[in-house]
């Protein structure tokens, strides 16, 4: 149809669907980007390049792909939310450049950002600590490096993540910043506490009552961590904020396939069971002692004057046919 993705928005999505382009930053410069190649696209295409009407649909229409692919880190919807909210202009040219420009800036503020949170975080880290982390979190390392930069000496106790072990990607990204690193198994967590100092994790979503939406496991860590005495920070830019959720809703939690937890023979092997893969977890708020954000740190109880401010006019859906 007139309003069909451009081939760079279906391959963006693919690839985020399949987990190719993961990460709750990662997933929103990546679908913000996608917005603009779609207005690339559009202003060439013939049943776009010459009706704004059908421009703007277009990128609805992309937008709507893009949002399908992942459910919950609201990073992808606010970006989208971000972009399509600045489209303007009454020829196609000026719409393609308003989305570009948009596109553009929401990279850069969201880059801009994770530098910021970065240092914050690594204030909180004193010479000579040892980190634990879960998943891989691109605003979680912003802290670590940040500290390191300041002349720190980290080391780092860094959690498989099982079932797709994105803590791989923190072990080798953590060893490049020059950090020394020791790689467990999930279920030694506990266990190397005794040895932490600090537990840094990221966010897909934040709550308005100040609940943290991550990896799964999360949550276990951070009770674990509390009845050790470790404190445990969560970096996440305020694009993590889920505005939504200002309003009552809960943020869904993503099922993922069974094939990632029990390869389909061992399944066959065992017989009749249930085999459940949830990919992210909620961590109550009493249970984490600082949401770091790049307009400074903040108790999670108090989060929700920071998302007023942001997105106090709530969740508008500008993709919406
Ligand atoms: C990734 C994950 C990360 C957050 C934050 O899950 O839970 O901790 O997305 O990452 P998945 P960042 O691998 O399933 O996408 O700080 O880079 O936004």
């Amino acid at each position: 149809t007139d309003t069909e993705p451009s081939p760079a928005v279906s391959e963006t999505a693919e690839s985020i669907a399949t987990m190719e382009i993961r990460g709750a930053a990662t997933i929103a410069s990546a679908a913000a980007e996608a917005l603009a190649e779609q207005a690339e696209a559009a202003a060439e295409a013939d049943a776009t390049a010459s009706d704004p009407e059908a421009f703007r649909a277009s990128l609805r229409a992309a937008a709507r792909t893009l949002r399908e692919t992942r459910p919950t880190a609201v990073s992808l919807p606010n970006a989208l939310r971000y972009v399509l909210q600045r489209m303007e202009g009454d020829s196609v040219d000026r719409l393609r450049r308003s989305v570009v420009d948009a596109s553009e800036a929401f990279v850069r503020q969201l880059d801009r950002a994770q530098e910021d949170l970065g240092q914050v975080g690594a204030n909180r880290l004193a010479d000579g600590d040892t980190v634990m982390t879960h998943c891989h979190s691109t605003d979680a390392l912003a802290c670590i490096e940040a500290a390191v930069e300041q002349g720190k000496s980290i080391s780092a106790v860094v959690k498989e993540t099982r079932p797709r072990q994105q803590g791989h990607i923190t072990a080798e990204q953590l060893r490049d910043a020059g950090v020394p690193v020791t790689l467990i198994v999930d279920s030694a967590a506990r266990r190397y506490l005794d040895e932490v100092d600090h537990v840094v994790v990221g966010a897909d979503s934040i709550a308005a009552d100040g609940g943290v939406i991550n990896k799964i496991g999360t949550s276990g860590l951070a009770v674990n961590a509390r009845e050790r005495g470790v404190p445990i920070m969560t970096a996440a830019q305020t694009i993590k904020l889920h505005p939504e959720t200002l309003t009552g809703h809960t943020v869904e939690i993503e099922m993922r396939d069974e094939a990632e937890v029990i390869d389909p023979e061992a399944r066959e092997a065992i017989g009749e069971i249930d085999v459940e893969n949830p990919a992210f977890d909620v961590t109550p708020p009493r249970y984490m002692d600082a949401i770091v954000t790049e307009q400074g740190q903040f108790p999670p109880e108090s989060i929700v004057t920071l998302m007023r401010e942001l997105f106090g006019e709530g969740a508008a859906e500008p993709w919406a046919e």
